[in-house]
C-alpha cells in the first residue's frame, strides 16, 4: 500500500527540543519510546503501529530497533549528523531516512571558526589567567600565533566544510582539503590523504560525517604528521579523532593544541583533557543557536509531513552504502 494511504503512527526515539517533542505529541499524537525495562513491553505491545520514527544523532534507530518496528517506513533525524542510526539496514528494509543538511552549516562553520581563533590566540585560556589575578600578579599573556594567512587543511569539503572554507578566505588563509573524492571545481587544493594534509598546513580543520567509514581516520600518524606546532580543530564527530591518541599527542607536547566541539563518548571528556590550558573544549555546541535549531525543527517536521502525506522525504540521505561528508 503507498505510504499516504497507510494509517501511521509516530514514535519519537530518544530525547529531543522539548519544543519539537511537545509538537510531535500535540499535534501527532506520537507515543516516546520509553528507556529501561518497559521498553521491551512497550514494543511487544505497538512495535507492529509505528510508521515513523523521529530521533536525533544523539540517539538514532539501530538495527535492534528495527527489527522490533517491522512497519517502519521512515527514520526522520533531526541534525545532519546521521551516524547513530543504521543507514545500511534502514536500506535494506527500504526504510527512508532523512536529516537536516544546510540550515546548520553557518552556526557549525562559525562554531570552526571561533574554535580555531580561540585554540590559536588563546582567548580562553587569556580570560582564565586575567580571572585568576595573574595579569596583575604575573604581567603580560604570553604570545600566541597568528590566525590571518594560516594554511588551513579542512578534512570532509562538504557543506559544512565549505562555509568553513569560505569563512577562512576572509581572513586571507591558504586552503588544502582532504575529501573522500576531489571536489570538482574547488578553488582549494585537494591533497590525497588526510596524512599528507596534516604535514602541510597550520591547522586540520575536521568537517567530515561520522561512522564506520571515518572511525579514526585522525589516528596517531596524521596527528604526529600536523605536529608540534599544528592545531587540531574538529566540529564533526569525536568518532573521527583517536581521542586516545590524541590525548597522547597533546600530553607530549606533539601537537600544539585542539579546539574541541565533539568528543568519543559525549559527554564524558577524557580527564586528562580539562587540565591543559592549549585545549579549547566546547559541550557539543556546533548548531546550537535559537535560529539554527528552529530551523532544524522546522525541517524535520517538514520531512515529516512529506512522509505522512506522500510516503517521500524533503531532504533524504542518500543511500550510496558510506556516509558522505557532512
Ligand atoms: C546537533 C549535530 O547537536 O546536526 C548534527 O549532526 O551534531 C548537531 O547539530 C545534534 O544533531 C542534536 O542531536
Amino acid at each position: 500500500m503507498p505510504a499516504h494511504q497507510v494509517t501511521h503512527r509516530v514514535l519519537q526515539v530518544g530525547p529531543l527540543k522539548p519544543s519539537l517533542s511537545r509538537t510531535l505529541v500535540s499535534t501527532y499524537d506520537a507515543y516516546v519510546l520509553p528507556d529501561g525495562p518497559e521498553r521491551a513491553a512497550f514494543l511487544a505491545e505497538h512495535g507492529e503501529e509505528i510508521t515513523v520514527a523521529v530521533t536525533s544523532g544523539r540517539t538514532g534507530v539501530d538495527a535492534q530497533l528495527m527489527s522490533a518496528l517491522p512497519n517502519l517506513g521512515a527514520v526522520v533525524n533531526f541534525g545532519v549528523g546521521y551516524d547513530t542510526t543504521d543507514v545500511d539496514e534502514a536500506a535494506a528494509r527500504n526504510i527512508a531516512v532523512s536529516n537536516t543538511p544546510d540550515v546548520l552549516s553557518d552556526c557549525v562553520a562559525d562554531t570552526a571558526i571561533g574554535l580555531l581563533i580561540d585554540v590559536m590566540r588563546q582567548f580562553s585560556a587569556s580570560d582564565r589567567y586575567l580571572r585568576a589575578g595573574r595579569w596583575a600578579a604575573e604581567g603580560n599573556y604570553p604570545l600566541t600565533h597568528k590566525v590571518s594567512g594560516a594554511h588551513v587543511g579542512i578534512v570532509g569539503l562538504g557543506r559544512i566544510g565549505t562555509a568553513i572554507a569560505t569563512r577562512l578566505a576572509g581572513f586571507g588563509c591558504t586552503i588544502s582539503y582532504h575529501n573522500r573524492r576531489e571536489v570538482e571545481g574547488s578553488p582549494y587544493r585537494y591533497v590525497r590523504s588526510p596524512a599528507e594534509l596534516a604535514a602541510q598546513v597550520d591547522v586540520l580543520v575536521i568537517a567530515a560525517a561520522g561512522g564506520a567509514g571515518t572511525r579514526h581516520l585522525v589516528d596517531r600518524a596524521v596527528l604526529d604528521a600536523l605536529g608540534p606546532d599544528g592545531y587540531l580543530v574538529n566540529v564533526a564527530r569525536g568518532s573521527v579523532i583517536d581521542e586516545q591518541a590524541l590525548v597522547e599527542a597533546l600530553a607530549d607536547g606533539r601537537l600544539a593544541g585542539a579546539g574541541l566541539d565533539v568528543f568519543t563518548d559525549e559527554p564524558d571528556v577524557p580527564a586528562a583533557l580539562l587540565t591543559m590550558d592549549n585545549v579549547v573544549l566546547l559541550p557539543h555546541v556546533g548548531s546550537g543557536t535559537v535560529e539554527t535549531r528552529k530551523a532544524m525543527e522546522e525541517l524535520t517536521l517538514a520531512n515529516l509531513d512529506a512522509f505522512l502525506q506522500t510516503g517521500e522525504l524533503v531532504t533524504p540521505v542518500p543511500f550510496d552504502g558510506q556516509m558522505t561528508v557532512r
